[in-house]
């Protein structure tokens, strides 16, 4: 042991007289520490001060590009919220194809320089401080509102910094764009200032492109999956063919019509041991070829969907005559899923259009009377509120379950649109149709009529055990048309002028998101003093290329020949083209509609983006009031088009 000599310590008890908060004193004492230091410990401080400033120095970019890498802060609406670069997790199925996804884009390239979102939004970024990722959204609407008006001379905006528009191409952000989902680079083509015949080719050539994927990599089957140049089966009828083949037609597509017609009378049987959705296969198959008979008088397709018809009705035979859902249209067997002898509303109230209109072609009755009487049962039904129905009825008890919660959206959504078009359908004629559609628009405006905050956008939540909450579904998207459709047909002013609101609102669930595509589900803000009107949920932030909002800017725009309706629906139709499109054919839905340099590619194409969004994007921006008359023909909940009866009937 030895005792520690005093060239070893330093005392650090600061003792003595004065005031020892004085600058003087700390300065003076400061000093005769250092001088009661030996050399060597002098030296040793001073090498180790220089040694940390150099290092210092030298990892001072790699440690803060670490840290901008690894957190992103992004002022969103519920305060700041962590966004991680590194991509979201992919749900399980997708998991199982990620070597055919690409990775995820570096943090190099995700600090390149990239167009962002629509034009409104990209004006709102102007007001963003530079070099920042933290935006504080002002006011969207009346920033979306003055993109509109200076169509022309809107500045291109990088991320948090403002560049001039010749400093940027379309083609070559577009390009980054997807090279960052990892979808192979497409020829983007700009026709956002030509004339309405550009757009309607723009469809065309959207159409056509998906076409090419599915004709190459999932022919006959029901759903292209693009990214893996594979498909999807879920009923084994070839259900995007089917989907599309009035698409065709209306689009003048006669080359791809006639190769899917050839199919349809070769290859289609549905005499197949096969469990398919009768509400599904009602709205895609059996009104895709009714709709398709009509507009090209072709028997074929009136025979086909007489076998499809009848293989369904087994769905009928219910204690209730409420329909169970699903269906074996080889074995002729019906049943409800396996957790539960419930239906939803939405599906056993959507599939009467069609059915009213099989009986009407064939002079056989069964079809009408087995879906006219399900009608009738709910239309006597306990447990709705003002007209708004439950989500569930049962199949056996034949009585609604689940009472208590109302929404406009999945499950509840086309009850309401059915109502109204069996309505126009049966030539304005079955009142009770109507006066059931006339109190449920009331109980939606006593309900489920809300406005957000700060831009007063109305919107459509949700009742739960009395209850409201400001969710609102994409799908509920279809009211705006409904209601313009109703006012069209004789029903009360008002309606046009809620529809109008609705619309904008729907436009702004695209308009505020970075990649300009709607999320799947929102919340509006209704608390004063929010800083923007839409919140998103991680959960719901996937696009699935729906086509609700397309349908109802095309009925007002038919109705109001108001051009906003169609450069909103143009702006969109931009957008699918510049994150869902793939390079090798076809569009894919996505994952995350806040993220435009990594969308998150779902690889899978739904049959109604062929079946109703591009149709009703085509019609949007066509001229010609007599392609498909609305004063002749009424869609369907997928867009097929069936006569409204002629008076006598
Ligand atoms: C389509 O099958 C129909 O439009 C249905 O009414 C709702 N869901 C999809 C499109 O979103």
């Amino acid at each position: 042991m030895h005792s520690p000599s005093r060239k070893e310590f330093v005392s650090l008890t600061f003792t003595g007289s004065g005031n020892y908060n004085s600058k003087q004193w700390r300065r003076q004492s400061c000093w005769r520490k250092w001088k009661q230091l030996s050399r060597l410990q002098r030296n040793l401080i001073l090498f180790s001060v220089a040694l940390m400033l150099v290092c210092g120095i030298a990892t001072y970019p790699t440690v803060t590009e670490h840290f901008r890498g690894l957190t992103v802060v992004v002022k969103e609406d519920e305060g700041h919220v962590l966004k991680l670069a590194i991509p979201e997790v992919l749900p399980e199925s997708d998991k199982q194809n990620q070597p055919l996804v690409p990775e995820p884009p570096s943090e190099k390239q995700k600090r390149a320089p990239h167009k962002r979102g629509p034009p409104g939004l990209q004006n709102r970024l102007q007001k963003k401080g530079t070099g920042s990722d933290i935006q504080v959204e002002e006011n969207p609407i009346q920033e979306a509102k003055k993109a509109d008006k200076g169509k022309g001379e809107k500045p291109l905006v990088k991320r948090g910094a403002l560049i001039e528009a010749d400093q940027a191409t379309e083609g070559g952000t577009a390009k980054e764009a997807e090279n960052k989902v990892a979808v192979p680079a497409v020829e983007q083509e700009d026709h956002s200032h030509e004339p309405e015949f550009d757009r309607l080719e723009a469809v065309r050539d959207a159409f056509r492109h998906a076409w090419k994927g599915y004709k190459e990599f999932a022919w006959g089957q029901d759903e292209l999956r693009p990214i893996s140049k594979s498909y999807g089966e879920w009923f084994g009828l070839g259900l995007t063919l089917i989907d599309a083949l009035d698409t065709m037609w209306i689009l003048n597509l006669r080359e791809e019509f006639e190769e899917a017609k050839t199919w349809v009378s070769t290859e289609l049987s549905f005499n197949k041991n096969v469990d398919v959705n009768l509400f599904e296969s009602t709205i895609r198959i059996l009104g895709g070829l009714l709709s398709t008979y009509h507009l090209t008088g072709d028997a074929l397709f009136l025979d086909k969907a007489k076998d499809i018809g009848t293989r369904l009705m087994p769905a009928f035979n219910t204690p209730s005559k409420i329909p169970y859902s699903d269906v074996n249209i080889g074995k002729g067997t019906a049943h409800p899923p396996r957790w539960t002898s419930d239906s939803t509303v939405a599906e056993v109230t959507s599939i009467q259009l069609e059915f009213r209109e099989l009986s009407r072609l064939t002079q056989d009755t069964r079809y009408r009377a087995a879906v006219d009487k399900v009608m009738q049962k709910v239309h006597k039904l306990e447990g709705k509120q003002d007209g708004l129905v439950p989500m569930f009825i049962n199949t056996n008890s034949g009585q609604f379950t689940h009472l208590g919660v109302f929404t406009l959206g999945a499950r509840a959504d086309s009850y309401y649109e059915y109502l109204l078009k069996q309505w126009i359908q049966g030539g304005q004629k079955e009142t009770e149709l109507l006066e059931d559609y006339l109190q449920a628009l009331e109980g939606v405006k006593k309900n489920l009529l809300k406005k957000s905050s700060p831009n007063s956008l109305t919107f459509v939540g949700e009742l739960s055990h009395g209850q409201f909450s400001p969710k609102m579904d994409h799908l509920v998207c279809f009211l705006p048309g409904t209601l313009a459709l109703g006012a069209h047909h004789g029903l009360p002013a008002d309606h046009m002028e809620l529809a109008k609101q609705l619309m904008e609102t729907c436009y702004q669930m695209y308009a505020q998101m970075e990649t300009g595509l709607s999320p799947e589900i929102v919340h509006f803000n209704m608390h004063e003093g929010s800083i923007r009107d839409v919140d998103v949920k991680l959960a719901d932030r996937h696009n699935l290329l729906r086509p609700e909002t397309v349908e109802s800017l095309f009925y007002l725009y038919r109705f109001t020949k108001d051009r906003k309706y169609r450069d909103w629906g143009w702006e969109i139709l931009q957008n699918f083209n510049k994150y869902t499109k793939v390079s090798t054919g076809g569009y894919t839905s996505i994952n995350n509609v806040r993220d435009p340099e990594y969308p998150s590619p779902r690889d899978k194409m739904e049959s109604f983006f062929l079946g109703e969004t591009l149709k009703y994007f085509y019609l949007l921006f066509s001229d010609d009031p007599e392609l498909v008359s609305l004063d002749k023909y009424v869609f369907n909940t997928e867009a097929h088009p069936l006569p409204i009866w002629p008076s006598a009937e």
